[in-house]
């Protein structure tokens, strides 16, 4: 990295380009100097940040989320907005073919010179991958992009990673994909603060419109997240992009239903809780790299596997060696 934090900061914020992705490369690499250096951009851009709609867009693989996402930007950058796209895969495999197929998904945003889509960090934990797209966040709304996007696969945790960082968290469903009220998990519906039914087209259409009246069914069910919003079930086809402004018009909706206290607080929230998974991981490294505690460490684990010693009384003793 030939230039200093500020003065990428300073390119970032002119809406360079080059220098967005640059930033990203930065905030995404672990090296501890280029660690350092990400700090100090995101404190230099800081200020800069908040301004743009943040929205998470969730489903299984093959729903439609990548269509969906450049029907929805196309809409948006007609209308004036600047996008950007993140993903969320942390199961995606190196120079995987998921990443191929959304950038021809997505090609017409790619070539668009108001849109920015970059692909989810190759590799990493969820944990890992999903810092640094909280980072590229921050630096994509310092560059000027008034909407953020990010689409993650619906496996495992990453929608409550997701849901953990963005304004609205839309949960799209496909209709004959398994995508049946008894396939999706409660817990993720719990999330949802819309949940889009795809593929309302062609020879789907009658059992999409049945997916979505169950969707409206379930959805009234469910405790929502808040007294100012009751999760709304909206139509679409990514595919012959219909129902897309109605899409967005919802993303308003619930942005407006929030008003801007409940979403600074549900901001704020979600900036405690990313410092607070900051500082457990920080300290966890710190603590497996101390000489004692690591030494005790790797004569504990057996005891522990073997079950003689108790799993707490381990960490205890290991926590007093890293301290003392
Ligand atoms: N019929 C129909 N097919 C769609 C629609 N949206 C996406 N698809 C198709 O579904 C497949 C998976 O789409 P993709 O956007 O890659 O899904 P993702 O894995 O969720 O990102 C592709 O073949 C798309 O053309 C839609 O609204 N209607
Ligand atoms: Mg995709």
């Amino acid at each position: 990295m030939p230039r200093s934090p500020s003065e990428l900061a300073l390119q970032i914020a002119d809406g360079n380009r080059r220098a967005l992705a640059r930033g990203i490369t930065l905030v995404e690499s672990t090296r501890a100097d280029h660690r350092e250096e990400a700090a100090a951009l995101l404190t230099a851009v800081m200020a800069r940040t908040g301004a743009a709609v943040r929205v998470g867009i969730s489903g299984a693989p093959g729903s439609g989320k990548s269509t969906l996402i450049q029907a929805l930007g196309m809409a948006l950058l007609d209308a004036g907005h600047r996008v950007a796209v993140l993903a969320i895969d942390p199961s995606s495999p190196r120079g995987g073919g998921s990443i191929l197929g959304d950038k021809t998904r997505m090609d017409e945003l790619t070539r668009h010179p108001n849109a920015f889509v970059r692909p989810s960090p190759t590799g990493g934990t969820l944990g890992g991958v999903a810092r640094r797209t909280r980072e590229a966040m921050l630096l994509c709304e310092a560059a000027g992009f008034d909407v953020v996007l990010i689409e993650t696969v619906g496996v495992g945790q990453s929608e409550v990673t997701v849901e953990g960082m963005v304004d609205c968290f839309v949960l799209l469903l496909a209709p004959g994909g398994g995508d049946d009220l008894q396939g999706i998990k409660r817990g993720i519906m719990e999330l949802a603060d819309i949940v889009a039914v795809n593929k309302v087209d062609g020879a789907l259409a009658a059992v999409a419109e049945t997916t979505a009246r169950d969707y409206e069914h379930a959805l009234q069910l469910i405790r929502p997240k808040t007294a100012a919003w009751r999760p709304v079930v909206v139509p679409t086809s990514a595919l012959e992009r219909r129902g897309i402004d109605e899409l967005w018009a919802t993303v308003l909706a619930h942005r407006e239903a929030l008003g801007a206290t409940t979403l600074a607080q549900r901001r704020g929230d979600q900036a405690r809780a990313w410092m607070w998974g900051e500082l457990s991981e920080a300290l966890l490294d710190r603590v497996r790299r101390d000489p004692a505690a690591a030494a005790l460490m790797r004569e504990l684990e057996p005891e522990v596997a073997a079950g003689l010693v108790p799993p707490p009384t381990a960490a205890q003793r290991i926590l007093d060696a890293f301290g003392s």
